[in-house]
């Protein structure tokens, strides 16, 4: 199958799934959220022993959710967005091989949610990653709230998301959001890739979901809660004023 926003090439037992929208840094429509859940099906058909996640073009892995879709979405359009979104992350948590993100430039609010899905993460000199949502009046939406907290512990997760501070590979690298930081992270990845290609695969398997069942306590209830959050503040002044004020490049006048 083809798509017009994700691409899915083979190396033997390595599939490398790209998001192809450079012209709007890799943003995450509808269309581009549908295409990746197509792709892991296809990629998972395949029986691939190994996945890496990136993003084309030389700035962006993705740089979040799609502000300009999201712009005027009324609280039951985002409800069935948020659950897209889910399920695409979902999706790569479950994929029954490990993921490898190659953050290969900005990695932003669904962005780093694609890439804190994946199993590992590996990350470019001058990558920029963060949950920046709180500047467009609403939260993260697609598992940062869960996911975040997991990674680099409640503290950390809490500041990021509460300021949406923007951090450079290395500062990301220091609290554990990104496992290395390289001069080429597609390469590196597909090397990491080939290596856990060559494992026993069922082992690896079993290793993944077992480290599956044990992260997040009540996971569930925390990500449902955060899809009627998002639902709840779509249509709020802040998140109107928020995204519109990033889509006509000023800053935003919040309550
Ligand atoms: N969405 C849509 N378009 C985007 C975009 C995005 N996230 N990020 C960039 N673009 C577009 C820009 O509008 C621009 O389009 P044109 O003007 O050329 O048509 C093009 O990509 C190039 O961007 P810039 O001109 O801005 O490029 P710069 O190099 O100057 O800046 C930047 C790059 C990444 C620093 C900047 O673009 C930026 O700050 N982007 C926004 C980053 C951001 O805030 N990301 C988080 C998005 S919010 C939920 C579901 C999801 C979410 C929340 C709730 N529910 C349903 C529960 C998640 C939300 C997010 O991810």
């Amino acid at each position: 199958m083809t798509w017009e926003t994700v691409d899915l090439t083979h190396d033997e037992a390595v599939a490398t799934l790209t998001v192809d929208r450079p012209e709007a840094l890799n943003s995450l429509n509808v269309e581009t959220l549908e295409a990746i859940e197509e792709a892991l099906e296809e990629a998972e058909r395949e029986s691939v022993r190994a996945l890496v996640v990136t993003g084309a073009g030389e700035k962006a892995f993705v740089a979040g959710a799609d502000i300009s879709y999201m712009a005027e979405l009324g609280s039951q359009e985002a409800q069935e967005y948020a659950e897209l979104g889910h399920g695409v992350m979902d999706a790569i948590e479950a994929f029954p091989a490990p993921a490898v993100a190659a953050i290969n430039g900005y990695a932003f609010g669904g962005g780093l949610e694609l890439a804190m899905a994946c199993d590992l993460r590996v990350a470019e000199e001058g990558a920029l990653v963060g949950q920046p949502e709180i500047d467009l009046g609403v939260v993260p939406g697609f598992g940062g709230t869960q996911r975040l907290p997991e990674l680099v512990g409640d503290e950390y997760a809490r500041r990021l998301i509460y300021t949406g501070e923007r951090i450079d590979a290395e500062t990301a690298h220091e609290h554990g959001l990104v496992g290395e930081v390289v001069e080429d992270a597609k390469s590196r990845a597909s090397e990491l890739a080939g290596e856990l290609a060559s494992q026993p695969a069922f082992a690896l398997r079993a290793a993944k979901e077992a480290i599956n069942r044990s992260a997040g306590g009540d996971r569930e209830g925390g990500l449902a809660f955060e899809r009627r959050a998002f639902a709840g503040l779509a249509g709020s002044h802040d998140q109107r004023e928020g995204m519109a004020a990033f889509l006509e490049d000023r800053e935003p006048e919040f309550e």
